[in-house]
């Protein structure tokens, strides 16, 4: 039996230790190098990748767990320091895939943790031989913290942000690559990683919170081989929409130990393109509580989740009453039968070209589940309380915005309003303060990803209609998923200011499209 459980982190006790261990332990590298997960950097099994068929054995790798960052603290603020740089990790029998990753990660970055109410600033020092910027999606900070395209921090250089206080409710949001026409190759590469911030209202819910037990990050995304030299070992990043091999934390096959109660992953979908389509082989429930920017006001029990890129939403599994040893697959059910239609991304039947993927129409594993012994400790039954965030509404809204997904036709770049994405181009003003209502329409073509950065928001209506807004959508999101033909209906009250300088985003997070310019920039002052 292959080690799939890393050592456990309680997320409370880590920061006690921290604290305890005085200032020449005050190096989170150190403390990680004593009690936290093996670090990222450790190379995958090799296992040949291929198809799983039923009747055949399965050969699994271990799930990775991403460390922890929890920065380092002085003068009252928590510095995050990340640093990218170029890797290689063996995939595959024969030459290594170069890759991008995070503080030495082969794939991804560290997970870093921060608190809501402190101060924090971010440090990223660029190791690539070209320009990267980090975007710190989902955080409520000001324009010149953000991290978009505008903020180029180029080959060598190091990029330190002012200090913000961390406005975020409790939940899981994610940090990657937004450099213009460049998004899609530094994603693909690696360079993706997760920030869970914590606060008072989630500590007060009896929830896992083990980080790596079980409190399980799980980063999804898939990706496809091109040849280099006669050999298909290297990640391809162009002319291509979908992997055919599922990666999940960076590995292929990856299968994880879950203790026997209450279970959280954490899901974020880090694709290109694809949507996915989530549940459980078994048909069993879970529940949904918490989507990309909070906890729910109460969980939502689903037996299928669908989740388009950029998309988080962490979710509880009940495992409380498996037989050790017992396994179940958490699976993206994008094939026939699956009640899905053309536009949902991955559900095209083409098995190759730009459009195809081997992953494509069909229902995949993205994570073997091996249920493990219970906890000391652990988590058997829902909470009986949880928050009761406030959000803003309609009747709040002083003015609306539309936006349509418009493109000339198949094959064409997609853009808002007929509008390509220019980088000297600002395509809205907003009012500080004020309360907007958005709509965006998918358009006729594709369904889409919108995100939007600088708020958090309330999805209102699809299409028109508050009642088709799904019940797990009923939270603080920043990233929504729009079917083919479709609209969506948010409301957002914009708190951060940003000016010409270094506006804020709006884009389809289908990081092709953003790069082909389905992105608008607006300022807020
Ligand atoms: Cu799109």
């Amino acid at each position: 039996m292959k080690k799939t459980l890393n050592k456990p982190v309680d997320l409370g006790k880590r920061e006690h230790l921290k604290f305890m261990a005085g200032s020449a332990l005050a190096s989170t590298t150190v403390l990680l190098g004593c009690i936290g997960p093996p670090p990222r950097h450790a190379p995958p099994r090799l296992v040949p990748s291929s198809d799983s068929h039923a009747n055949q054995p399965r050969n699994f790798n271990a799930l990775p767990i991403a460390p922890l960052h929890t920065g380092t603290l002085s003068q009252g603020v928590t510095t995050f320091d990340l640093a990218l740089s170029a890797s290689t990790v063996p995939y595959r029998e024969g030459p290594h895939t170069n890759t991008y990753g995070y503080n030495g990660a082969g794939f991804g970055g560290p997970t870093l943790v921060m608190k809501k109410g402190s101060r924090a600033r971010m440090q990223v020092t660029n190791q690539l031989a070209e320009p990267t910027t980090t975007h710190w999606h989902g955080l409520l900070v000001p324009g010149p913290v953000d991290g978009g395209p505008h903020q180029v921090v180029k080959a060598g250089a190091t990029w330190l942000t002012d200090a913000f206080t961390v406005k975020n409710n409790a939940a899981t949001y994610w940090y990657h690559p937004h450099m213009h026409e460049m998004t899609q190759k530094q994603l693909t590469l690696g360079a993706v990683g997760l920030i869970i911030v914590q606060d008072e209202a989630e500590a007060a819910l009896e929830l896992p919170r083990t980080y790596g037990v079980d409190d399980i990050p799980l980063v999804l995304t898939s990706r496809r081989f091109t040849k280099v030299q006669g050999v298909a070992n290297q990640f391809q990043y162009t002319d291509t929409a979908y992997g055919d091999h599922m990666l999940s934390n960076g590995v292929m096959n990856a299968q994880v130990g879950l203790p026997q109660q209450l279970v959280r992953l954490r899901l974020l979908n880090a694709e290109v393109e694809r949507d996915y389509n989530l549940g459980l082989s078994d048909g069993r429930s879970f529940y949904v509580v918490a989507s990309d920017g909070g906890l729910l006001n109460a969980p939502v029990a689903v037996t299928r989740l669908i989740m388009s890129p950029g998309e988080r939403y962490e979710i509880l599994l009940d495992l409380s009453g498996d037989a050790v040893g017992n396994t179940l697959d958490l699976n993206a059910y994008n094939g026939p039968d699956a009640g899905l239609s053309f536009g949902f991304a991955g559900y095209e039947p083409d098995q190759a070209g730009e459009f195809g993927s081997l992953l494509n129409y069909k229902t995949f594993s993205v994570l073997n589940i091996k249920v493990v012994a219970s906890t000391d400790k652990p988590v058997t039954r829902m909470p009986s309380r949880w928050v009761s965030h406030v959000y803003p509404n309609t009747s709040q809204a002083t003015n609306a915005r539309a936006l349509t997904i418009t493109a000339r036709g198949p094959g064409d770049p997609f853009t808002f309003n007929n509008v390509g994405f220019n980088m000297d181009r600002i395509n809205q003003e907003v009012k500080l303060g004020s309360t907007e209502s958005w709509t965006i329409h998918a358009g006729n073509i594709f369904g889409h990803s919108f995100h939007i950065h600088g708020v958090q928001f309330k999805l209102v209506a699809r299409n028109a209609s508050a009642a088709a807004v799904k019940n797990y959508e009923q939270g603080w999101k920043d990233t929504f998923h729009i079917p083919l033909g479709e609209s969506v209906t948010f409301v957002a009250k914009f708190d951060e200011a940003a000016d010409t300088r270094y506006p804020f985003m709006y884009h389809c997070h289908m990081v092709n499209h953003e790069d082909a310019g389905l992105m608008g920039q607006f300022v807020v002052q």
